[in-house]
């Protein structure tokens, strides 16, 4: 292997970048957040009323924060480069703020992933967020959750979920399992 650790990372963090621009128009913006949140609530369509607008107010302050964040030019519009750029900052790699940015997101996508609320998503969960949030291929979901569950248990759990998110996020390694939370990079 002769990859650099800074373009595995950089593969990792693009693949993220193009699932966030649902209209692929090269930046991500209001009107992509509000496509991806309307993935959501067809996902969590089963939900009662209040655990919808839950998430959606979860996604909101997710979104607020990553727009304040990673718009550095102040747009509106965050474009590949100030993605990429933010998630590398001082204010980004803050461990208290990096921790609980990861804490709300994974409970955010665990809420949604997990339809039947038993507190593990089974394979079958995760090939429905893959195909209907993320856009993913089913092969690449199939090999995303047999990467992610390496206790070949058939499911995952919470704790599972936040080393997978965290590496996906900061991981140099090309062993890292939580690379492949979002399928190939
Ligand atoms: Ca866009
Ligand atoms: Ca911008
Ligand atoms: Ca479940």
């Amino acid at each position: 292997m002769t990859e650099t650790l800074g373009d595995l990372r950089n593969r990792k963090l693009a693949k993220l970048f193009e699932i966030l621009d649902s209209n692929g128009d090269g930046v991500v913006s209001l009107d992509d957040f509000e496509e991806f949140g309307g993935r959501v609530a067809t996902v969590a369509g089963q939900r009662d009323a209040a655990k919808i607008a839950e998430m959606k107010n979860t996604l909101k302050m997710i979104w607020d924060e990553f727009e304040s964040g990673a718009d550095g030019d102040n747009d509106r519009r965050v474009t590949e480069q100030e993605f990429i750029g933010s998630l590398l900052t001082p204010q980004a790699t803050d461990p208290a703020k990096f921790i609980q940015f990861v804490g709300l997101t994974c409970n955010l996508l665990f809420g949604i992933a997990d339809t039947d609320g038993d507190g593990r998503i089974s394979e079958a969960e995760h090939m429905l967020v893959g195909r209907e949030v993320m856009r993913l291929s089913d092969t690449e979901t199939a090999e995303s959750f047999d990467k992610l569950d390496f206790w070949k248990r058939g499911y995952l759990t919470m704790d599972q979920y936040v080393v997978a998110y965290t590496e996906f996020l900061t991981s140099s390694s090309s062993d890292s399992n939580g690379n492949w939370l979002l399928g190939k990079y």
